[in-house]
């Protein structure tokens, strides 16, 4: 029997609505779907393929323990629930909470109950080891928040349909269809800011696809953006610019930021990026003329991530664009976030440090980059047993290899996935999860992120594979066998109460339907009519939009204490010194940066054959430093840091300014035993990456600018 299921794409940030065509069971088409109140038939090749995840013949649909002899036998989930619950509960009365680690993975922010279970786990433990990708994509974002706004989750947005002025800085929206923000139909929302007359401002070491859809691109020496918008900040306030009236009634502090600018001057940072004083300048007083400016930026995985992320939301503020039409504003809508996050104790800063390095954790994650580390180095709260969930931290983190040695020490290693990954081939356990068709879903870890404000429900379109679990039911079953309390932290008193008071079980389906009908556009239980509940979004599935209060809510929003804006944290200041201090790394001449394929994503698309026909995992090398290496189209090349080298293949252009070289990251030539997976094997981009370079007040890694050489290998 055929039948058309409604439900939405849960792989990147704009959960695009799709049509699920099901054949006996199966998924055999997925289109996108016209009727869905944002994506309004958009849907990017990813999508549109995820089902061939979903029914991969070599997914792991039955929990497997590894046999001594390295391969894997399928087990009961009971008889692997059992053991181990039993082993992390004799690690943890042997050694303490802190021996037992986790590692929570991108995807992981793709389905509604799954963190929230996932930090839930770790608290009931009691461990403060908690990693993440964080540390290599946007925690320096979260923390500029915090610095500015008093809370880690209130970042403000673009508010890219009315803006007249949009500065893309270190992101490429046209291929990661946005970052830290939920824009359907990425691409015509972004041509449609030229279209009105608006400027499109790029600026990037690459003219990225972004930058083809642009007015202006400006190319930027890597790892540098934070002197770029520290010197644009400088000039503002130096040529009475900035906005002085927002800034004496929303800001505080105006004094200390004005001294710590005092080093940035223009004619230092055209030094430093490349970018001539006069186009900075020029920029700068651009930003500050338009009706309405943003600027839009993840320049985190950089030596200064915080401060570079901090600058760039600090232009949004001096310039008067924040909780503005058409610049910077804040997205929630049917919850309070901000409000949600410190009741669910995830607003925090450096409310605990690493064992190893001292580095605060930035919401509850500690910097990936000492995880390796903190498995070998003997000692009071070593790391002796390890879940990593949804996540492939071996290819994804700065130099994995060290963690692939790490991993067989461990007393203890489960993995909770869909398949088989350079990290958990390690494992002692995989434990089958479901494919985002087989869960019920809503987006709300983005909340706070959306552009135009809506919800939406999805049922699951079919039942699980085999025995696969969602996640949430994962971490209750491993808590019920530990004898712990899942949610006993998160889940705020008066939720649990009110559940109970309705004869309700504390499940994520009643917990979300709790957020909805008592959020300030729920149905207040029947209070208010034709408000938000469960029941009224599943009745809409392709979507309901929202109408909230977008600007002119900034008092309501902020977290600080004294409701405004702090424009100069001094837990920044030995950043500052320290960017003045550091110029050019060291003696080898390029700088390596980062890129996203519209066909693949992070390290886990690689096994769906119809996406990779056209992927490139080259090396892109600017015309004269192909030259002068004696380097041609497609030859085989040396790439080295200071931390290791890599055999690449090489497509020359002028996309890449000169002294600057693009790999993807993602890829890994370490077998899975996947023949897609296999026939697909490409340099791991990682494997140049130190990851001991931490970033101190984020424990960023330093992945885009850093310094290699290239040779040209002999032919054979
Ligand atoms: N050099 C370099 N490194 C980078 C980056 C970079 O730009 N440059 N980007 C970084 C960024 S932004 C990120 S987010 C990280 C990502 O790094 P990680 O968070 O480690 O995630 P992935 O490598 O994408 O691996 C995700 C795993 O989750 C599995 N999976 C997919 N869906 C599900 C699901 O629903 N449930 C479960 N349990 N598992 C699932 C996949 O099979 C895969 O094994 O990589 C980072 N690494
Ligand atoms: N197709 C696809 N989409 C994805 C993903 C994917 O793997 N594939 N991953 C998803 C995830 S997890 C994330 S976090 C988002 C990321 O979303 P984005 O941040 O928008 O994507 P990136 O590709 O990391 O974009 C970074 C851009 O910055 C440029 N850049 C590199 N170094 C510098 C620098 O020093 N300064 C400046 N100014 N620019 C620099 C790069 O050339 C690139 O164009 O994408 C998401 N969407
Ligand atoms: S842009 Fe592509 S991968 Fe991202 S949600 Fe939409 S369809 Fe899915
Ligand atoms: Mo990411």
């Amino acid at each position: 029997m055929t039948t058309n299921h409604v439900t939405f794409c849960r792989i990147c940030e704009p959960y695009c609505g799709l049509i699920a065509t099901v054949d006996d069971g199966v998924i055999t088409k997925l289109a996108p779907d016209p009727d869905h109140v944002l994506s309004r038939g958009f849907a990017c090749k990813k999508g549109l393929n995820a089902h061939h995840l979903t029914h991969d013949a070599k997914r792991i649909t039955r929990p497997m323990r590894r046999r001594t002899d390295g391969t894997f036998e399928a087990i009961s989930w009971q008889a692997a629930i059992d053991a181990i619950g039993a082993k992390l509960n004799a690690t943890r009365r042997a050694h303490g909470p802190h021996a037992i680690g986790l590692y929570v993975g991108n995807p992981a922010a793709f389905a509604y109950p799954h963190r929230l279970y996932a930090t839930g786990f770790a608290d009931a433990i009691g461990t403060r080891n908690v990693y993440g990708p964080g540390s290599t994509d946007n925690l320096s974002v979260f923390l500029a928040a915090h610095f500015l706004f008093g809370s880690p989750v209130m970042i403000p947005i673009p508010d890219v349909d009315r803006t007249d002025m949009m500065l893309c800085v270190g992101v490429n929206p046209a291929v990661s269809h946005g970052t830290i923000l939920n824009l359907h139909r990425p691409l015509s929302r972004l041509k449609a800011i030229t279209k009105r007359g608006g400027r499109l401002v790029v600026i990037d070491p690459r003219r990225s696809e972004t930058a083809a859809l642009a007015s202006t691109h400006h190319f930027i020496r890597p790892d540098t953006d934070a002197w770029l918008l520290l010197a644009m900040i400088k000039l503002l306030f130096d040529e009475r610019l900035v906005d002085t009236t927002f800034l004496a009634r929303h800001g505080s502090g105006v004094d200390a930021l004005r001294s710590a600018l005092e080093p940035f001057t223009v004619a230092e940072a055209a030094r430093r990026t490349q970018i001539d004083a006069d186009t900075i300048s020029a920029l700068a007083r651009d930003f500050a003329a338009a009706d309405s400016a943003v600027c839009y930026s993840r320049v985190a995985v950089g030596r200064f991530g915080t401060v570079a992320c901090w600058a760039a939301q600090l232009l949004n503020v001096v310039t008067g664009n924040l909780d503005r039409a058409g610049g910077a504003i804040f997205g929630d809508s049917y919850t309070d976030v901000g409000r949600l996050a410190k009741w669910g104790g995830l607003a925090s800063y450096d409310r605990h440090r690493s064992r190893i390095g001292s580095y605060p954790d930035v919401m509850g994650e500690l910097p990936s980059g000492i995880l390796a580390d903190e498995i070998t180095t003997p000692g009071r709260d070593q790391i002796r047993a390890l879940i990593v969930d949804a996540g492939n931290p071996v290819v994804s983190t700065a130099g994995g290899e060290a963690l692939a040695d790490a991993l067989p020490k461990l007393e203890l290693l489960v993995s909770i996935d869909l398949q088989l990954n350079a990290t958990n081939r390690h494992a002692d356990f995989i434990l089958p999860a479901t494919s985002m068709f087989e869960r019920a879903d809503f987006p709300l870890v983005h909340a706070s992120l959306l552009s135009e404000p809506y919800v939406q429900w999805t049922e699951p379109v079919i039942a699980p594979v085999g025995e696969a679990l969602e996640e949430w039911e994962i971490y209750q079953r491993l808590s019920d066998a530990m004898g712990l309390d899942v949610l006993a932290k998160r889940v705020i008193t008066w939720a649990r109460r009110g559940l109970k008071r309705l004869g309700k079980n504390v499940t994520p389906e009643p917990l979300l339907d709790l957020l909805l009908r008592a959020g300030p556009l729920g149905d207040r239980y029947g209070l208010k009519p034709g408000g938000l509940s469960l029941a009224k979004l599943k009745r809409h599935p392709h979507g309901i939009r929202l109408s909230a209060k977008r600007t002119g809510v900034l008092r309501k929003r902020l977290r600080t204490r004294d409701k405004r804006v702090r424009l100069f944290d001094p837990r920044l200041a030995p950043e500052l010194a320290r960017l003045q201090r550091v110029d050019e790394p060291d003696e080898l001449p390029l700088r390596l940066i980062g890129r996203r394929d519209v066909r693949s994503h992070n390290s886990w698309m690689h096994h769906v054959a119809p996406l990779m026909s056209k992927r490139c995992t080259r090396l892109r090398v600017h015309p004269d430093d192909a030259a002068t290496r004696g380097l041609v189209e497609d030859a085989s090349a040396r790439l080295s840091s200071a931390n290791g080298s890599l055999d690449v293949v090489v497509a020359i252009t002028d996309e890449v300014m000169p002294g600057v070289v693009s790999l993807p990251h993602g890829w890994s030539r370490r077998s899975t035993s996947h023949p897609t997976h296999d026939a697909n094997p490409a340099p791991n981009a990682n494997d140049l990456m130190d990851r001991h370079a931490i970033e101190p007040l984020a424990g960023m890694a330093f992945l885009n600018g850093v310094p290699v050489e290239l040779q040209a290998l002999p032919t054979t």
